[in-house]
């Protein structure tokens, strides 16, 4: 047991070297945003962002809306609100953190154009310590999806 356990040590402290000696970075998968109807005005986003050191999602950029936040959401009385993020999102080193539907979510407000399905939204993400990252997300239909933009 005890030279397993020695091997186990030596391989995390090698996996771990380069998160330090590299540059703090973010993998960001399975990005889209929900196609809305023609005249909505907001639109929803979601992605799922690892980062390799402990970092944060500071803020989101798009030139297809007029702005772009980040929102949480929480029952509120037996309601369920959304809520912009202003400190930005915790991205814990090594962990997959997902902003899905009825969760945390990138908002677009004011979009420039009808948000159809097939088309895309480009997403430029700020960290904290990572370099900001420009990203093309796909937009997509989703019926099945909860509808939770009502009473923005
Ligand atoms: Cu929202």
């Amino acid at each position: 047991m005890k030279p397993r356990f020695a091997l186990l040590a030596l391989t995390l402290a090698a996996g771990c070297a380069p998160a330090t000696q590299a540059p703090a970075a973010v993998a960001v998968t399975g990005a889209w945003c929900r196609a809305a109807p023609v005249g909505a005005l907001t639109g929803g986003c979601y992605l799922t962002l690892t980062a390799t050191a402990d970092d944060r999602l500071v803020s989101v950029a798009t030139p297809a809306a007029r702005r772009a936040e980040i929102h949480s959401m929480d029952m509120t009385g037996g309601v369920m609100r959304m809520r912009q993020v202003k400190d930005g999102l915790a991205l814990p080193a090594g962990k997959a953190v997902s902003l899905k539907p009825g969760a945390e979510h990138v908002m677009i407000i004011g979009p420039k154009q009808t948000l159809a399905a097939g088309g895309t939204v480009p997403l430029t993400l700020t960290f904290k310590k990572a370099p900001p990252q420009k990203i093309s997300a796909p937009i997509r239909d989703a019926a099945a999806a909860p509808h939770h933009h009502e009473g923005h």
